[in-house]
């Protein structure tokens, strides 16, 4: 990794990519997980590479939905392993959730590295190494999945989709919750929460919520669901970025 200094203003922009190449170059991320990163630091941008308040709120409902669910499942793919391997991990055995690797380029190879890199953050369980059903609807490798992870999911956090996934899952009757910097895509549309922030940022923020909400009875989660509006969300984040975009011109 070439050094880059603390003092540079977009240090932790450069850091980051450095870890996504460093990913790619390992085997971890696809190389397509590149381009899909570029797309994700130009929204990063517009929001001001901050939680804002909406997605804040977002990922309070998210960790309602995660300890209500009976059987929660967080998708990891290979960029989600590199930049956020730990706090999946973390996040995982807060709850508790399944972690199932889930890939749309998808290689035995790929897998396996990343079920190592989850392993050597203090995963036990990781599924998707060894799958046997299929989410209807999918032609492609994202459909493979375990009969005991996300095949038998009711609520399943997808950081990073590519698309059809959510809307797949939702068909099956699970609640979706996205992470996804882009405010506009089919998954950040279509999911039942939809969290817009960078990964990096978003599952500590789910972490800080279901520390808050762990123990409340299950009424009380219920009710955060309930009253869960997800366009109305999304409408929150669009009217801050063109704010913010008036602001600044
Ligand atoms: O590892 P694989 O084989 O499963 O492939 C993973 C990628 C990411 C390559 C695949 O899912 C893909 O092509 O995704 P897309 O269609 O490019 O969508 C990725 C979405 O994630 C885009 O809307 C980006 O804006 C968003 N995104 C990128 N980086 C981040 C992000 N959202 C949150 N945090 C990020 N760091």
């Amino acid at each position: 990794m070439n050094k880059i200094p603390k003092s540079h203003p977009r240090y932790l922009s450069l850091v980051t990519r450095e870890q996504i190449s460093k990913g790619m170059k390992q085997g971890v991320v696809h190389e397509t997980g590149l381009i899909a990163h570029g797309r994700g630091e130009a929204f990063d941008y517009l929001l001001g590479e901050t939680t804002i308040l909406p997605t804040n709120k977002a990922a309070k409902a998210a960790a309602a939905a995660l300890l209500a669910g009976n059987n929660p499942v967080i998708s990891v793919n290979g960029n989600v392993a590199v930049l956020a391997a730990n706090s999946c991990v973390k996040l995982a055995n807060l709850i508790p959730a399944k972690l199932e690797i889930n890939l749309f380029h998808r290689t035995q190879m790929r897998v396996n590295k990343i079920a190592v890199l989850l392993q050597t953050h203090g995963a036990n369980t990781v599924y998707g190494v060894h799958p046997n059903a299929k989410i209807p609807g999918l032609d492609h490798d994202r459909a493979l999945c375990e009969k005991e992870g996300i095949f038998t999911a009711d609520v399943v956090l997808i950081p990073l989709e590519d698309g059809d996934r959510c809307q797949a899952l939702q068909k099956m009757g699970k609640m979706v919750i996205a992470i996804d910097l882009n405010p506009l895509s089919r998954t950040a549309q279509a999911a039942t929460i939809t969290i817009v922030d960078n990964v990096t940022r978003a599952l500590p923020q789910i972490e800080h919520w279901v520390k808050e909400l762990k123990g409340k009875k299950q009424s009380e989660l219920e009710k955060i669901l309930k009253t869960w509006d997800n366009s109305k969300n999304l409408s929150s984040v669009m009217s801050f970025l063109s704010k913010r975009l008036n602001s600044l011109s």
